[in-house]
């Protein structure tokens, strides 16, 4: 419950969120006393939401004086929070208030510009050009794109098959997709977790919770470096949980498939895998045993740059320690959408795990279950009927985790002319699913698209129509499910007021944009009223949630043991039928990956910076002001290529791939393998309505070629060379 707040409370608010009331910087005696005036002044009130810088969706509680935020902190009970939300998570509530979001409905001009129309317009004018689409074309050329948000992905896709699509994409092929479609034919579930506080050894193929954050990771990785936890991270550069781990493993770029394979190679061929657990739950193994008998840790040694004995000293380790020691799930970089061979890197860490009999085991690896409502009886609710034809890129991409599908092959067909109407939600796809150019040549062949967002991106910029939500701390949204040992629900409710008075909600939107396209009929109700049913059916009370943000749902009663495996056999699969069927190697083996630097170019990798999300935080006054100010643009050199280039620290060079030329200045460190160049994701943005992040350094997606991973649909983020030379003075 949230009662009103002292004083005290405020001043032990986050200075990075009073910023956003104190406009320009104060001293923290300037601050205090400001904060006294305004708080003696004001009402102060405090409501709880959940965080929209990135997934996780961390539960926090805002305070406002008079309406306008004046505080952020974590949610206490919300299990990724655990009390703390992170520098993006304050720096990205400063959206609500900034001198360049999106405030009314616009129209593009033939010219390019926009102009301002009011929202019956916008509405009966998208309605119209979407019929008309459907009677020439079938409601199979209309597609809806959408980074997964609680309301969000309810509306676009009750949207999309009221109109008669099932083309609904999230926006995981530039994400997670090829692990999560690998997980799913190896152990019948997208996703795993670790049991950090038994684990004895884990191990990080390119993942980084001290950069890509969710505060509770990074708490349970603290706590287990604290305890003694052997931790490995795998990766070509030494990223910020380096001071977490115990080993550092510098790899090349692409070729951890290589290593995990030599893992189970030594696993097997000194017989330390878990007979037992291989006999009882899995399936395709002798085949498996002898696919890998070649890749030897001397084999890998020579396409990872990775000593042998490195990895047999490892597999040892791992054998070990096991079952108390796993190879960590993973998010984007290497397994999620990197490579040609994302897909079965993913797999291949999966199979190290079932090696190692490390599933369901105390400080292995861990299947969990999610809460869900319960059926609805209000006939309102009821989904409209499934549409006919199959959504577009599930023949040619079978093998993409169905829940998300691939917003590549919505591209594709938008491409070759089958796709005729795109519409965007809280998504950038134009920036950061595949190669800016190729989108832009889709858009361009599009008779409609449609933007939802909340400021110009690069998306919104090549749309038809744009449509301004209001913020995430203005609206209620639909429940919120959160799964793991335990189960919660959370969500957002109104935190502060609306700032912009011709700005809507998510379902205003939808039901509006609904109406207009002739199946008003489905959406006869309110985010709200539905939220309402949802918690009902888990026997919460609306009214509860509203103050207390986050509830516990009965608990899962989580135990130990060997989890049931959701795959066509049951068991864990070392060789899956389905893989099979969509054209790939069954059996868990090695694939190349597609472009390998050749001498004097460079692989090039990228990743995320903790006080940033994608491309949605760049232009956010703050983030962008400590950007600025540490030089966090930089592209990082490793100390050896660096002095072979003559390039010192803040020396610009030029990047230069078969698709894109760039400038930005360099950081050289020992923190990087080299051979390899570093590129943060953040930076490079294209929109010149976003004037701080415009043209500030270069981004990644612009230097690779547009290319799709076979069968599973991911993007390849970094299937790409570059050469870097110095630009001189
Ligand atoms: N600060 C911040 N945190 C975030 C997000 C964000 O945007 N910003 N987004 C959230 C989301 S949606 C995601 S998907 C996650 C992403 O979380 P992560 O997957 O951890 O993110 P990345 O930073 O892309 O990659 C992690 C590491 O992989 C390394 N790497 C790159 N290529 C390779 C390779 O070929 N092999 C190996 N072994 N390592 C490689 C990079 O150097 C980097 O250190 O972060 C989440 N948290
Ligand atoms: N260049 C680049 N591309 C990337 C990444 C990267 O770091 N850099 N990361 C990759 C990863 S891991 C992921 S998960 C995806 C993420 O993909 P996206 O979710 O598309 O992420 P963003 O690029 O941040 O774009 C989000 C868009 O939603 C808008 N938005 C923010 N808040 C709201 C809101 O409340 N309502 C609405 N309607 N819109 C809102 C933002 O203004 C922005 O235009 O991107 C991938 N692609
Ligand atoms: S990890 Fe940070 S940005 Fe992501 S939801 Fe949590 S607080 Fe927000
Ligand atoms: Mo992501």
């Amino acid at each position: 419950m949230f009662e009103d707040v002292s004083r005290r409370t405020f001043l032990k608010g986050s200075a990075a969120t009073a910023a956003l009331a104190a406009a320009g910087s104060l001293s923290l005696g300037a601050w205090r006393a400001q904060a006294a005036e305004t708080t003696a002044r004001g009402v102060t009130k405090q409501a709880p939401s959940l965080c929209n810088g990135c997934s996780s969706k961390c539960g926090l509680v805002a305070t406002t004086v008079d309406g306008t935020l004046w505080t952020l902190k974590g949610s206490d009970t919300h299990p990724y929070a655990k009390g703390h939300i992170c520098g993006r998570g304050h720096g990205l509530a400063q959206m609500a208030y900034s001198d360049e979001r999106l405030t009314q409905p616009l129209r593009r001009k033939d010219d390019g510009s926009f102009e301002p129309i009011d929202w019956d317009t916008a509405f009966r004018e998208i309605g119209e050009k979407t019929q008309a689409i459907i009677a020439a074309n079938g409601p199979e050329a209309l597609g809806i794109i959408q980074d997964p948000r609680p309301s969000g992905k309810y509306y676009a896709k009750r949207f999309m098959h009221a109109l008669g699509s099932a083309n609904v994409y999230a926006h995981s092929s530039s994400c997670n997709l090829s692990k999560e479609s690998a997980y799913t034919q190896t152990i019948g579930a997208s996703n795993y977790s670790t049991d950090f506080p038994n684990a004895k050894m884990v191990m990080f193929i390119g993942r980084s919770y001290g950069d890509g954050i969710r505060p509770s990771s990074v708490k349970s990785l603290a706590e287990a470096a604290e305890a003694g936890t052997r931790i490995v991270m795998v990766d070509p550069r030494l990223n910020s949980s380096g001071i977490f781990a115990t080993d550092w493993v510098p790899i090349n770029p692409g070729t951890d498939l290589a290593f995990l394979l030599a893992l189970c190679n030594v696993l097997i061929e000194e017989d330390l895998y878990d007979h037992e657990f291989v006999e009882q739950n899995t399936v395709g193994f002798e085949e498996f045993a002898a696919e890998i008998k070649d890749y030897t840790p001397e084999w890998a040694h020579t396409i990872t740059d990775v000593p042998a004995e490195r990895i047999q000293e490892l597999a040892r380790a791992m054998a070990k320690a096991a079952p108390a020691a796993s190879i960590e799930a993973g998010w984007r970089a290497v397994i999620g959408c990197s490579y040609k061979n994302s897909f079965d890197t993913a797999r291949a860490a999966t199979a190290v795990n079932t090696l190692l009999g490390s599933w369901g085991a105390k400080g292995g690896a861990l299947l969990t279950s999610s809460p869900k409502a319960g059926k609805l009886i209000d006939a309102r609710f009821d989904d409209p009927p499934k549409p006919e034809k199959p959504r577009v890129g599930n023949k040619e991409y079978p093998l993409a985790l169905d829940s998300a599908g691939t917003n590549l092959a919505a591209l594709q067909a938008a491409l070759d002319g089958r796709m005729k109407g795109l519409f965007f939600y809280n998504s950038n796809a134009a920036k950061g699913y595949a190669q800016p150019k190729t989108w832009t040549e889709a858009l361009d062949k599009c008779d409609l698209v449609v933007t939802i967002d909340v400021q110009m991106s690069e998306t919104a910029l090549q749309s038809d129509y744009v449509l301004p939500e209001v913020t995430y701390l203005e609206r209620l949204e639909l429940p919120e499910w959160i799964g793991g040992k335990k189960h919660f629900v959370g969500m957002r409710t109104v935190a502060i007021d609306k700032v912009h008075p011709e700005t809507k909600t998510c379902d205003e939107i939808f039901n509006g944009l609904a109406k207009a396209c002739g199946v008003g009929e489905y959406f006869q109700f309110t985010a709200e009223d539905l939220a309402t049913a949802q918690l009902e059916t888990v026997g919460v009370d609306i009214e509860d949630m509203k103050q207390q943000g986050v509830v516990e749902l009965p608990d899962p009663a989580f135990t130990y043991g060997t989890p049931k495996f959701k795959t066509p056999s049951g068991k864990f699969e070392f060789k899956s039928d389905a893989v099979g069927a969509a054209g790939l190697n069954p059996v868990i083996g090695w694939v190349e990956r597609k472009v390998t630097p050749k001498p004097g170019e460079f692989a090039i990798v990228g990743g995320k910076q903790s006080i940033h999300s994608h491309t949605m935080t760049q232009n956010i006054e703050a983030l962008n002001a400590i950007s600025r100010e540490y030089h966090m643009e930089r592209v990082w050199l490793s100390a050896k290529d660096a002095q072979s280039l003559g390039v010192e620290t803040g020396d610009v060079v030029e990047i230069s791939s078969s698709e894109h030329t760039g400038q930005v200045e360099a950081r050289v460190t020992q923190r990087l393998k080299p051979g390899v160049v570093f590129l943060p994701t953040h930076y490079g943005g294209d929109s010149p309505y976003q004037t701080r992040a415009y043209r500030y350094g270069v981004a990644l997606t612009d230097f690779i070629p547009f290319d799709v991973e076979p069968g599973v649909g991911s993007m390849m983020s970094q299937e790409v060379a570059v050469t870097v030379k110095k630009v001189e003075a």
